[in-house]
C-alpha cells in the first residue's frame, strides 16, 4: 500500500504551529503562550479535497542544528532521519511580527530539497503595530507560496488547505537563499558529473546535504555504492579542514539575507506594541518588584482555589450523600453487599469527585497565566533568583506545569538544552505540589486549620505547601549537581513572547482534558482499590468475632455506640488492619497510628487513593441512610486507644508535608523511567523523596510536641 503523503509543519518555537495544526486537523493539541509547548512529534490525519495525509506537528526550531532532545526529535522529522520518513511537504511557519529572525529558519528549510508552503502567522500583532506585509512580494522573493493565517481563529486555513494540495502535486522546492561558498560548488559540480555517470540524476541541494553531514539519508544512500561514497568522504574531510562549513560564516550570510528580505516587505518604524511591552517588561522582571507580583499572583490563585470551590464542594458532597442514600436504601436486605457499594464504591470515589472545583479552578487560572506570556517572565526572575544553584530559568515551565502533574512536566524538560540540566529538572519536577496532593491539602486544612486559625491562614496554609516542593527542590538541585549528575551546563535563553490575552478556548479545553483525566483516574484506579481495600478491611469477620466483641463492649461499659465499638474491632481485626498494625511502629515517630500508615501505604500506586481510603480506615460507625460520614470530623474526632487526640495541627501539617514529598505514583516513575532510558534514575528519586518525606514528616512531629501543640 502507498502510504499517505506526509507534511510536516515547521518553525520556531511559538510562532503559531500548533494552533495551525489545530485548525487544519481538527485536533485539540496543547497551545500556550510560552515558547517549548511542544515538545514531542504528534502526528494527525489532514483532510484535503480528494485526499488524506498524514499531518507533522513538531517542537519549534530556532535552527536545524539541534541542541536539546525537543529540537532533535524536529530535526529528525524535517530531515527524515532515524525512524521518520521524509515529508513530501514542509509548511513552514513564519511568525510576520518577528520575520527576520523566522527567515534564519527558513533559509535552512529551504535547502532540504522538499516542496515549501509558507503560512505566515501573527499578522495581526502587525496590524496592531499600524504595519502590514507584502505577502506577495514575500512569495515572489522566496519561490514559494506564501499564506497569511490566523491560526488560532481559522483564518486562512482553507486556502492554506488548497494551497497544499497543489503543491502536493506540482510543488518544487524553494529558490536557494544565500550564495553558496565556490570551493564547495566546485566540490558539487565534480560530485554530480560523477553521480550521472553511473545513472543518478540527483539536485545539487541534495549533495550539498550529504557532504554536510554523513547522517543524511541521501548520504546513506549514497554509502551503499562504495567507490562514490569514498569519494563523498574524500570531498567531506576537505572542505572540512578548509573551514567551508564553520558555522559563523554561513550563519552571517543566513542573517544579512534574512534582514534584507524583511526590510523588503515591511515597513519599518515603531512599534507601539513592543514599547508597550518593554515598559510592563520592566516592571514585571524587576528585581525586587517582579517578585512581589509574582508572590501576589501565586498566593491569589491558591486563596482563589480555596475560596471559591467552597459551595461547589458542599453542592457536590451533598449528591453524594443523597445518592449513598437511595442505593443503601434499595439494598437493606444485603448488608455486605450494601456496605460494599455504599461505603467502599460510592463513598470512595465520591470522596475525590468533591474535589473537582478546585481541579478545574487550578487549571483555568494555569491555563490563563499560559496564554498572557507572563509564565516566560517569571521564569525570568526565577533565573536570576535561583540561577545559582543550577536551577536554571528554562527548568521554572517544567517545573510550573508539574504543579498540574508532574508527567507534563517531565515531558517538558525535553527543552532543556543540557543533558544535566534536564534531568536536574526530571528528578525534581515531581517535588513540585500536583493537582492529585490538592485533596489531602485540602482535607486536612478544611479539619485542622481553618477551625482554628480562620479562612486567612488556610489559603496561606494552602500556597505554602505548594511553596514548599520549590523550597526543597533548591537544595535538592545543588546536592545533585554537586556530585549526582556529571555533564557540562550551557547558560540560560528564553525567548519573550508578545503579551496576548488569554483565550477561552484554550483555558476552556485545558478545563475540559484536564478535569476527563481526573476523572477517569478517579473512576479506574480508585474503584478498584476502593473495593480491594474494602475488601480487605471487611474480611475476615465471623459472628463469633461479633458476640465477643459485643460481650466486651457490655463488660467494660465503654463509652459510645455498641455498633460503633464492634465495628471498630473488626476492621483492628481484618487483613488490612493487621497490616497496618505491623507497620505502625514505622510511622509513630511521625505521628500516625495505623488506620492513617495503612491509607499512606495504600496510597503508593496513585496518591488520589489515599483520601478514599483514610474515609474506609477513619468512617467507623457510618450509618448506610443517613449522609456519608463526614471525613474531616471522623479525622478530628479520632484518638488514641487512650483517648488522646489523634491528630493535632502540628500532625496534620507533617502528614501534609509527607504527602507533598513523597513519590507516590507509579505512572510517574514509568514516565521518568522512559525519559532517562534508565531504571536506576526512577529508583533514586522514589528513594530520595520518600526518605525526605519521611524525615521531615517526623520532624515536624517532634518539633510539635516539644512546642506542645
Ligand atoms: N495574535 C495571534 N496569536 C497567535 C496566532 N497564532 C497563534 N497565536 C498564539 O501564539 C501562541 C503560541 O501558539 P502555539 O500554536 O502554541 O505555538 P507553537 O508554534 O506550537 O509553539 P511551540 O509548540 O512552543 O513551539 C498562543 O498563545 C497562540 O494563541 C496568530 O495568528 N495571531
Ligand atoms: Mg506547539
Amino acid at each position: 500500500m502507498n502510504p499517505q503523503p506526509l507534511v510536516a509543519i515547521v518553525g520556531n518555537p511559538n510562532a503559531g504551529k500548533t494552533s495551525l495544526f489545530n485548525s487544519l486537523t481538527g485536533s485539540h493539541q496543547k497551545v500556550a503562550n510560552y515558547p517549548g509547548v511542544t515538545v514531542e512529534r504528534i502526528s494527525a490525519t489532514l483532510q484535503l479535497e480528494g485526499q488524506t495525509v498524514e499531518c507533522l506537528d513538531i517542537p519549534g526550531l530556532y535552527s536545524l542544528e539541534a541542541q536539546s532532545m525537543d529540537e532533535q526529535v524536529a530535526v529528525d522529522a524535517v530531515m527524515g532521519r532515524g525512524e521518520e520518513r521524509v515529508p513530501d511537504l514542509l509548511v513552514c511557519v513564519l511568525n510576520a511580527a518577528n520575520l527576520e529572525r523566522n527567515l534564519f529558519l527558513f533559509s535552512q528549510v529551504a535547502e532540504q530539497g522538499i516542496p515549501v508552503v509558507v503560512a505566515l502567522t501573527m499578522t495581526d500583532l502587525l496590524r496592531e503595530d499600524g504595519k502590514a506585509i507584502d505577502a506577495i512580494k514575500l512569495s515572489n522573493l522566496l519561490g514559494v507560496d506564501v499564506i497569511p493565517v490566523i491560526g488560532h481563529r481559522g483564518q486562512g486555513v482553507d486556502l492554506l488547505k488548497e494551497t497544499i494540495a497543489r503543491n502536493l502535486e506540482d510543488g518544487h522546492p524553494p529558490s536557494p537563499t544565500v550564495e553558496h561558498p565556490a570551493a564547495l560548488e566546485e566540490e558539487v559540480t565534480q560530485l554530480a558529473e560523477r553521480l550521472a555517470r553511473v545513472g543518478m540524476d540527483v539536485s545539487r541541494d541534495d549533495i550539498r546535504r550529504a557532504l554536510r553531514s554523513a547522517d543524511d539519508p541521501f548520504a546513506a544512500r549514497v554509502g551503499e555504492i562504495p567507490e562514490i561514497s569514498a569519494e563523498f568522504d574524500r570531498a567531506r574531510e576537505k572542505l572540512q579542514a578548509s573551514g567551508v562549513f564553520a558555522d559563523h560564516r554561513i550563519v552571517a550570510d543566513r542573517y544579512k539575507w534574512a534582514g534584507s528580505l524583511t526590510s523588503q516587505v515591511i515597513a519599518s518604524g515603531v512599534s507601539p506594541r513592543k514599547w508597550r511591552s518593554d515598559r510592563l517588561d520592566k516592571v514585571l522582571t524587576h528585581r525586587f518588584f517582579g517578585l512581589i507580583i509574582f508572590a501576589t499572583v501565586m498566593y491569589g490563585v491558591f486563596q482563589a482555589i480555596y475560596t471559591f470551590a467552597g459551595p461547589m464542594m458542599d453542592a457536590i458532597e451533598g449528591c453524594i450523600g443523597w445518592f449513598g442514600g437511595l442505593v443503601g436504601g434499595l439494598l437493606e436486605g444485603q448488608p455486605m453487599i450494601q456496605s460494599l457499594v455504599v461505603d467502599g464504591i460510592i463513598a470512595g470515589i465520591g470522596s475525590v469527585l468533591v474535589f473537582l472545583p478546585q481541579i478545574l479552578i487550578l487549571f483555568a487560572l494555569i491555563a490563563v497565566l499560559e496564554g498572557t506570556g507572563y509564565l516566560a517572565r517569571a521564569a525570568f526572575l526565577m533565573d536570576r533568583l535561583l540561577g545559582w544553584c543550577g536551577l536554571n530559568g528554562r527548568a521554572f515551565i517544567p517545573l510550573l506545569s508539574s504543579f498540574a502533574c508532574a508527567i507534563p512536566g517531565i515531558m517538558a524538560a525535553r527543552v532543556m538544552p543540557d543533558p544535566k540540566s534536564r534531568l536536574a529538572t526530571i528528578l525534581v519536577a515531581p517535588l513540585m505540589s500536583c493537582s492529585a496532593r490538592l485533596p489531602v491539602y485540602i482535607l486536612l486544612i478544611g479539619a485542622f486549620i481553618e477551625p482554628e486559625f480562620g479562612a486567612g491562614w488556610a489559603g496561606f496554609a494552602l500556597f505554602a505547601m505548594h511553596f514548599l516542593g520549590l523550597a526543597i527542590a533548591v537544595p535538592v538541585v545543588l546536592v545533585l549537581n554537586k556530585g549526582i549528575i556529571k555533564g557540562r551546563r550551557l547558560p540560560f535563553l528564553l525567548e519573550l513572547p508578545p503579551y496576548q490575552w488569554p483565550r477561552l478556548r484554550d483555558v476552556l479545553l485545558a478545563m475540559y482534558f484536564r478535569g476527563k483525566v481526573f476523572l477517569v483516574t478517579a473512576g479506574t484506579i480508585i474503584f478498584v482499590m476502593s473495593i480491594v481495600i474494602w475488601a480487605l478491611s471487611s474480611f475476615p469477620r465471623s459472628a463469633e468475632a461479633e458476640a465477643r466483641y459485643e460481650q466486651e463492649h457490655r463488660q467494660a461499659q465503654k463509652e459510645g455506640s455498641i455498633d460503633a465499638y464492634v465495628q471498630q474491632r473488626q476492621l483492628e481485626d481484618s487483613f488490612l488492619g493487621r497490616f497496618g498494625r505491623t507497620i505502625e511502629p514505622v510511622f509513630i515517630p511521625a505521628g500516625y497510628d495505623w488506620r492513617i500508615t495503612t491509607a499512606i501505604l495504600c496510597a503508593f500506586p496513585a496518591r488520589e487513593v489515599v483520601v478514599p481510603s483514610m474515609g474506609i480506615m477513619f468512617a467507623v460507625g457510618g450509618d448506610a441512610d443517613e449522609e456519608s460520614v463526614d471525613l474531616r470530623k471522623a479525622l478530628d474526632q479520632a484518638t488514641w486507644p487512650d483517648g488522646r487526640k489523634l491528630m493535632t495541627p502540628w500532625t496534620a501539617v507533617g502528614l501534609m508535608v509527607f504527602f507533598a514529598l513523597c513519590a507516590q505514583c507509579m505512572s510517574t516513575l514509568a514516565t521518568v523511567k522512559r525519559e532517562t532510558n534508565s531504571w536506576g534514575w526512577p529508583v533514586f528519586m522514589f528513594v530520595y523523596m520518600s526518605g525526605l518525606a519521611y524525615l521531615l514528616a517526623v520532624a515536624i512531629h517532634q518539633v510539635g510536641l516539644r512546642v506542645g501543640g
